[in-house]
């Protein structure tokens, strides 16, 4: 196969992809409204606890705060004083390679206005410097502010209200309240040069074509499904696209 029908299959992936995307985006957003964190925030407990599955969740934080946080909070890189120690800042995590909601860009684009008003980073494989793979989208909120020795109710009801207002994007995988090296690791990567690019999704499907699949490196599966087929290559595709667009926006 030559390397313009390559790059035309890819694309035809990438295209039937967006659109499956973009349709089911479509639909959920006729039907829901989505709350910025400032709606939510105006809420009270009883208002919020209406909306689906926010009572349950909170119920949930009360019980993890009970069980785990003293180990979480005691931990030294987040103590900024040895004194009253203060929580600097939330963290939530997503791994964008499989997150059933996460769409690359707009996801980014669309949390940084359902969190308008705070102090937000955001920084994801899209928007990031990184030349190699981030492992995961990150909200950090440098307004987030807890006492270790006072965590209240209404902080509980406030990380779960921003726990709901993220989820309305993207199923976040994990929050911590400390500072955890951000791991890189090279998904994506299927041809051996250790730089993510376009060439791997047609190396990829190179590959697939030839029937020579088995060749392929372990990081070649991009949306960790245990598998390398043509979704990777056309997510890969899918990825650079939206890393072209954060440039043209001047987003990176
Ligand atoms: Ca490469
Ligand atoms: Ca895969």
């Amino acid at each position: 196969m030559n390397k313009s029908k390559l790059l035309s299959m890819i694309l035809s992936g990438v295209m039937a992809f967006s659109m499956a995307g973009s349709i089911a985006a479509g639909a959920e957003n006729v039907k829901t409204k989505e709350y910025s964190l400032t709606e939510l925030e105006n809420m009270s407990k009883e208002e919020f606890f209406e909306l689906e599955g926010a009572e349950a969740q909170y119920n949930t934080w009360v019980k993890y705060v009970d069980n785990t946080y003293n180990s979480l909070l005691t931990n030294e890189d987040t103590a900024d004083n040895a004194g009253d120690i203060k929580i600097l800042y939330t963290r939530f995590s997503v791994n964008v390679r499989n997150d059933g909601k996460y769409k690359f860009l707009e996801s980014e684009k669309k949390l940084k206005n359902l969190l308008g008003g705070r102090e937000v980073e955001i920084e994801s494989p899209v928007i990031s410097e990184i030349p190699q793979w981030l492992n995961h989208f990150v909200i950090y909120d440098k307004d987030f502010s807890i006492s270790k020795n006072e965590i209240t109710d209404d902080d509980i009801l406030f990380i779960t209200k921003y726990q709901y207002c993220i989820r309305q994007v993207c199923d976040f995988s994990f929050y911590t309240w400390d500072t955890l090296p951000l791991s890189i690791t090279a998904y994506g990567e299927a041809n051996g040069d250790n730089i993510l690019n376009i060439r791997d999704a047609s190396f990829i499907a190179q590959k697939l074509a030839s029937g020579k699949a088995d060749e392929l490196p372990d990081t070649a599966d991009f949306n960790s499904d245990g598998k390398t087929d043509v979704r990777d290559a056309a997510l890969i595709a899918q990825f650079m696209t939206a890393r072209s667009a954060a440039k043209a926006e001047g987003l990176i």
